[in-house]
């Protein structure tokens, strides 16, 4: 496909659905009702604060210890960010651990997913896809220690390794999503970008916007619109994104068959999410 067809384009404007090659992106997916259904499913988890590296898995050279920018909640399998993330062709094991289920009403929405995905996407999904993995994303400002409240409400440059297409549902403030050439700030690497309304679903396949193409979410606004209950003190969460993944089953490990270092290394997080969830309660 050449670049032409990829031109950069201003921010959707009213266009409810539109399909771009690889890319489909419907801004009323959920209306009021089935919008408030799934706020009050996501609203019962209790997300946490995730370190990016661990003992095991320590900052490469030039890297440092950090905590990631925003609260996180998984489902179907957690990719704890101290472990690393799912990458294949090398980065497959012991990554994923499996995790709580779907809430009943997300996993419709899922199945609905799913089978638009596979009348849109035909070549691009791989033999026994189905979006088993879902990242809650709470994006939101953080009280700094002298109290002030710091947006932090933004993801950079990345690409997301799971085969497959990436739905993803965003609910709450709108996001400024972009797609962008290469990883540097240069604002002509921005190959497309568009407004991600509250209860929108993006719906990404191609090997374009999978596979060469980085993306990020640059800022979201602060309308003051909503205020999602999230349980943490000193945040508030204006929105939430869920991003919908495939992860092949023989990667999704039970506790019991992580390494003991690994498990080491998430034990606090296993943890503190004991304390809320009953599967976790379960596990440790
Ligand atoms: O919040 C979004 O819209 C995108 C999130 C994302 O890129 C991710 O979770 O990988």
């Amino acid at each position: 496909m050449s670049q032409s067809n990829y031109k950069k384009k201003s921010p959707a404007k009213n266009t409810k659905k539109k399909i771009i090659d690889g890319m489909y992106y419907n801004a009323g997916f959920l209306n009021g009702p089935s919008k408030e259904q799934l706020i009050n499913e996501i609203e019962k988890f209790h997300p946490i604060w995730e370190e990016r590296f661990s003992k095991s898995n320590p900052p490469p050279e030039g890297d440092t210890w950090r905590g990631l920018l925003r609260p996180v909640y998984w489902l179907g399998n957690w990719q704890f960010a101290c472990l690393d993330y799912f990458h294949p062709p090398h980065g497959l094991e012991h990554r994923c651990l499996r995790a709580e289920q779907f809430p009943p009403f997300m996993q419709k929405l899922v199945d609905q997913i799913e089978a638009m995905t596979h009348k849109m996407a035909r070549n691009d999904v791989p033999k026994g896809w189905k979006l088993n993995t879902c990242l809650i994303n709470y994006y939101g400002s953080k009280r700094d220690e002298a109290g002030q409240m710091q947006d932090l409400a933004r993801v950079g440059d990345h690409k997301d390794s799971e085969p497959g297409p990436v739905a993803s549902i965003s609910m709450g403030e709108r996001a400024m999503f972009q797609f962008v050439k290469g990883k540097a700030q240069d604002p002509k690497n921005v190959v497309h970008e568009m407004w991600l309304n509250d209860g929108s679903l993006l719906i990404f396949w191609s090997k374009r916007f999978k596979e060469e193409l980085f993306h990020r979410v640059q800022r979201v606004e602060a309308k003051g619109n909503r205020i999602f209950n999230d349980h943490l003190d000193d945040y508030e969460t204006r929105r939430i994104n869920l991003t919908f993944r495939y992860v092949p089953d023989q990667y999704i490990y039970p506790l019991s068959e992580m390494p003991r270092e690994k498990v080491e290394d998430i034990n606090p997080y296993l943890e503190k999410l004991a304390k809320y969830s009953e599967y976790f309660k379960n596990l440790v």
